[in-house]
């Protein structure tokens, strides 16, 4: 008989691994407490967009081999992938995981795997889940299996990164992982990493901090750079063709769900070792408001009164179509309160999330006077700066992500400022 999998958490990675487990051999029921969730995945809707998702879906429908409800039924192996947020205090909050955990304690039966997803603060797995478990009064590591292993795929691209990357998996103890290993061996082609089930949450909290930590110190060498007259795109690129240096980029912030929010995990637990990792969490988070200043200075320095300004891009990285903890979403909030007159486009993001948003590309334009690019949209790289020059007022571009080309837009008549960019920035 197929075996069964119970996936408790039909998001962004919760929804592709069941779909994708349905599609390997395995009987898949997909929990969610979202009532709206469920009602559209059983008529064979996505609630969420991902490339391939609609098609895994409708073929496990088809065949059977996948079905939701909001309540969990016994299973051989339980997948727990519901959200881990901070609280506004910057303190995890445990209160999905525990949820999870306790709605599955009741279908628990001897020989049964339970295998967290989520990105967790290192020991929540011994701390909050085997506690919970612990009710299924079955013992550890012989009756009832638990391991931890987490999502490393990209928005956009889940189902080619689920399939190809290397995954690390910590059991409670060896048995626990291996039958782990098993379940995903059936389309996982990637590498498997196996160890113990803290150390597998401290290595997915640390992928995410490194990045931070990293994006961070590109976001001092820009401001840095700024005001020695340098461009710090190309000295970070050239310092990059160095074999062990790999710096990341600055921007107007850092948003997501993950790169903004795991590195608190760490300073939460070990506040008084976390240091380097708290300082670039409020480096990264004053971005926005760095992006704004910038902006206003530009203005004034310019004269202009009355400015019309366009923002260009509302979500939080390129060619996606998410606005959830945006940088440009504060940017565009903290510009609203100014003397400008604003005005924000995403080509991505098809419904109006601001009250400044058009959907038009030349609504938002037409007259402007200076023009904010916040993310890089290949949309925004391949803006033609001669037909912008007509249609604008005045021509002021400042771009915060190195999407176009200084000569060429200057070529075109434009004041060209760059974020980390101290040649020819008379700010600097
Ligand atoms: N950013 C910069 N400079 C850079 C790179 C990124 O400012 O050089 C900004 C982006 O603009 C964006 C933010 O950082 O606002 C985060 O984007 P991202 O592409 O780095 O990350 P996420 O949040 O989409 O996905 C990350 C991934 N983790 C790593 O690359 C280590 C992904 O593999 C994880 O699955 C995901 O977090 C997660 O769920 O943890």
């Amino acid at each position: 008989m197929m075996k069964k999998i119970c996936v408790v958490g039909l998001g962004y990675i919760g929804l592709p691994t069941a779909v994708m487990f349905a599609n390997h051999g395995y009987q898949v029921l997909g929990v969610d407490v979202s009532e709206r969730a469920i009602n559209l995945l059983s008529k064979g809707q996505v609630h969420i967009e991902e490339p391939g998702l609609q098609d895994y879906l409708t073929k496990s429908l088809v065949e059977g081999t996948f079905t939701v409800s909001t309540t969990p039924e016994e299973a051989d192996m339980f997948i727990v992938a519901v959200p881990s947020p901070i609280t506004s205090e910057k303190t995890a909050d445990m209160k999905y995981i525990e949820a999870a955990t306790a709605s599955i304690v009741p279908f628990l039966k001897k020989g049964n795997l339970v295998v967290l997803e989520s990105t967790v603060p290192p020991r929540t797995v011994m701390d909050v889940m085997m506690p919970i478990l612990a009710e299924a009064n079955l013992e550890f590591g012989t009756e009832l299996f638990v391991s931890h292993s987490p999502e490393r795929v990209i928005p956009g691209k889940v189902f080619e990164e689920l399939v190809n990357n290397s995954r690390i998996i910590g059991g409670i103890n060896k048995e626990s992982a291996e039958r782990t290993r098993e379940f995903y061996l059936s389309f996982v082609k990637g590498e498997f990493h196996m160890t113990d089930v803290t150390t597998a949450e401290m290595v997915k909290v640390m992928e995410n901090t490194f990045r931070d930590v990293n994006i961070a110190f590109a976001n001092e060498i820009a401001k840095i750079s700024e005001n020695l007259g340098v461009n710090a795109w190309e000295a970070i690129s050239l310092a990059n063709h160095h074999p062990r240096v790999n710096i990341h980029f600055p921007g107007p912030g850092v948003g997501g769900h993950c790169i903004a929010v795991d590195p608190w995990f760490l300073v939460e637990k070990q506040n008084e070792l976390a240091k380097i990792i708290h300082l670039s969490r409020l480096t990264n988070d004053g971005m926005p408001n760095f992006t704004v200043n910038k902006t206003l200075e530009i203005l004034k320095s310019n004269h202009i009164r009355n400015p019309r300004v366009a923002v260009l891009g509302l979500t939080f990285k390129s060619n996606i179509d998410d606005v959830r903890e945006s940088p440009s979403m504060e940017i565009v909030e903290k510009l609203s309160h100014e003397d400008v007159n604003l005005v924000s486009f995403d080509p991505h993001v098809l419904e109006n999330k601001v009250p400044s948003q058009t959907q038009s590309f030349e609504d938002a334009i037409t007259h402007a006077d200076t023009l904010v690019i916040l993310t890089d949209h290949d949309y925004f790289k391949k803006m033609n700066p001669h037909t912008l020059a007509e249609l604008m007022t005045t021509r002021i571009v400042l771009d915060t992500k190195n999407c176009i080309d200084r000569e060429e837009w200057e070529a075109a008549g434009f004041t060209v400022y760059k974020l980390g960019d101290g040649k020819g920035n008379p700010i600097g």
